[in-house]
């Protein structure tokens, strides 16, 4: 018998290896045939038939990653809490929290992943009715945000100035297994934030207590329509959408919205351009004006709205994103006529801010993943974490996310001072700058990152139905959505210059004085790298201020960068100096100042924003082949 098996045992290896070779064609169709079929049990001579038994696929089964409570196994997130709010209750509402997510709600996220919604356009006596199906479990992730106060959180501000960090912790754990729920709260965060900033009155003051409500039979969500056919980046000029104004003060809405994200919302936030008496309208941003709308009957039926159809997308598949055709969809007026792009910039600012978040929450997962699977899986005859090659790898995805977190909560930090109103001058020039820069910067990281992540596995990274793949399917849309990465550079210069520099001089002050108190002697190194990077880019800004009309244009992703890397350097080496800090904190922090921190330097100095260099990229781009 024994025999027999160390035989079963050989012919299988050589099967599940791809290492059989078979004689002859019938002999490999029999050998196929052979490990296929199970042996009949006590059936006299099934020894000789024990190839056919479980062991032909082979004994060995690698075990799976496994998620444990992401609040726990997250040193950086507890030492940052410890640091800055060292509630009690703040720590054990997200140790629960953690424990909900393994338990429960990671499931759920994957079931919205294997369950999209679909549209069903007709009742089955052909009445129209444009009906978004989601799955349970996306129906249960909303009750869940409310419950949890996923959005009410930074609106309840129990923890005054500290709330939004709270919050964004939460949301940071939610996010990468809350099945793209994440979205549909951004745009409800940002929805809440305009209306505030407002002021809470009719018509919107229901809607802003159910956007903020933890009761799931109250709680509503919210969409942000600013994308048509014409664009999504180039908004003043990219809207066709007209607003009909009624008697009763109201409006009717006409027009198309290309890309509505998480279409299944209760209400929404758009832009559309008012008409005059003769139907003209004015042109660009400054004939912009922003709505709401709720976008259903109490009946439950949309009106004034044709979902035309579910688009098709590489990720965030859990989530509908429709195209809509407004036909005369009722709404109010929130904004001034022609004050629609500032209006709804509240509402970015936001929703740029969860992005950042959920970047930063999708890297840490797949390091999470990661180095748990490094201590099940084998090769070479030795665990994964004892090759040293894999920790270098794992540990430089993990300095990115270490940079990441810390710029993304001292967005978060700055947002919750600017809101309970502790924010001085300097404070809110650094927000508006540090906004867009995290957001860019935060974006592609979770890309690169995430793509390490899933070469940690191997080759069940890339094998869709262990769950690896959507991470990076859903991480592609962070760089894309709520401004591109170029449109985000481009916003940074737009805010230096609308602030005529304040918000670089904010940028200069705060992070010398982040420099000047690193005291520790081990990271004098990377203050000094921080310093020297600080220093050039001061002096490329003065030199910029000289150079023809263009120039910075070219140079702003460089500088977006530049400024996202001096100031993640100078955060890591605070955070480093606190006195609670790991030696784990000091290391990240050197081995971030290790890097280029002012690549906007060093691409001057090799004419990258040269103004012959933009004809010379163009004919890069479209040479033509000389061969006839
Ligand atoms: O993609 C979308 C999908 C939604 C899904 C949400 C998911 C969230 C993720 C969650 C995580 C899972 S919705 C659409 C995305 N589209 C964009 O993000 C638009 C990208 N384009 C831009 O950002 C452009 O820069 C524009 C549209 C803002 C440029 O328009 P204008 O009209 O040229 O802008 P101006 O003239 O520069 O600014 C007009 C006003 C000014 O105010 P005043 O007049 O008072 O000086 C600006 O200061 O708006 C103000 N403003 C801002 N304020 C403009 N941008 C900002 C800003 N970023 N912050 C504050």
């Amino acid at each position: 018998m024994m025999a027999v098996n160390r035989q079963v045992a050989r012919h299988s290896y050589r099967v599940c290896t791809g290492l059989y070779r078979p004689l002859s064609r019938s002999s490999s169709v029999s050998m196929v045939q052979k490990v296929l079929v199970r042996p009949p049990q006590d059936v006299p001579g099934a020894e000789e038939q024990a190839e056919f038994s479980r062991a032909g696929i082979g004994g060995f089964f690698q075990e799976r990653p496994m998620l444990k409570n992401p609040f726990l196994e997250d040193a950086l997130l507890q030492g940052y809490l410890r640091r800055h709010l060292p509630s009690e209750a703040v720590y054990s509402d997200l140790h629960v929290f953690g424990e909900r997510l393994v338990r429960e709600v990671d499931g759920w996220g994957r079931e919205c992943e294997v369950t999209p919604p679909r549209l069903v356009t007709y009742d089955p006596w052909g009445c129209r009715v444009d009906r978004i199906v989601t799955s349970p479990a996306w129906q249960r992730m909303k009750d869940l945000s409310a419950q949890e106060g996923l959005v009410a959180i930074g609106y309840e501000r129990s923890y005054g100035e500290w709330s939004r960090v709270y919050q964004m912790c939460k949301l940071y754990l939610y996010s990468p297994s809350s099945g793209l729920y994440t979205c549909p709260l951004a745009m409800t965060d940002g929805a809440a934030k305009v209306i505030q900033s407002l002021g809470v009155s009719w018509p919107v003051a229901d809607a802003f207590s159910r956007l903020t409500s933890r009761n799931p039979e109250h709680f509503w969500t919210s969409g942000q329509w600013m994308t048509e056919r014409r664009g999504g980046s180039d908004v003043g000029n990219g809207t066709e959408t007209i607003a009909l104004p009624q008697s009763d003060g109201t409006y009717r809405l006409s027009g198309f919205k290309w890309f509505t994200s998480a279409t299944d919302a209760d209400m929404t936030l758009t832009l559309a351009r008012v008409t005059d008496v003769d139907g003209q309208t004015t042109s660009g941003s400054r004939g912009l004006s922003m709505f709401y709308a709720a976008v259903r009957d109490e009946q439950g039926m949309v009106q004034g709205i044709e979902v035309q159809r579910l688009k098709d997308k590489l990720g965030t598949r859990q989530m509908p994103t429709a195209e809509l055709l407004l036909d005369g969809l009722p709404a109010h007026r929130l904004s001034e006529e022609g004050r629609g792009v500032a209006c709804i910039a509240n509402m970015l600012t936001v929703s740029r801010i969860h992005n950042s978040v959920s970047a930063v929450a999708g890297m840490r997962r797949v390091l999470q993943l990661a180095r748990d699977y490094a201590t099940r899986r084998s090769a070479f005859g030795k665990l994964l974490r004892d090759h040293p090659l894999h920790m270098q790898t794992l540990a430089r995805m993990e300095v990115e996310t270490r940079g990441a977190f810390l710029l993304v909560m001292e967005v978060c930090r700055l947002i919750g001072r600017e809101e309970t109103g502790h924010a001085s001058q300097l404070e809110t020039h650094l927000l508006r700058l540090l906004t867009p820069v995290a957001k860019l910067y935060t974006g592609k990281q979770a890309i690169a990152v995430i793509s390490e992540g899933l070469e940690s596995f191997g080759g069940q990274g890339y094998i869709e139905d262990t769950g690896l793949p959507a991470m990076l399917r859903d991480a592609q849309v962070l760089s894309i959505w709520e401004g591109t990465t170029n449109v985000l550079s481009l916003d940074v210069l737009r805010c230096v210059s609308r602030s005529s520099g304040l918000v670089l001089q904010a940028y200069f002050t705060h992070t010398q004085s982040l420099l000047a108190a690193a005291s520790l002697p081990s990271l004098s190194v990377a203050v000094r790298s921080v310093d020297s990077a600080l220093s050039g880019l001061r002096e490329f800004l003065q030199a910029a201020a000289l150079k023809p009309p263009g120039f910075m244009e070219l140079a702003a992703r460089d500088l977006a960068y530049s400024l996202a890397r001096i100031y993640m350097g100078a955060l890591l080496i605070d955070h480093a100096s606190w006195e609670g800090a790991s030696q784990s904190d000091a290391y990240a922090a050197l081995r971030w100042c290790e890097q280029d921190l002012c690549p906007v330097v060093s691409k001057a100095a090799i004419g990258c924003y040269n103004m012959k260099t933009p004809p010379l990229d163009a004919e890069l781009v479209y040479e033509e082949s000389t061969r006839d």
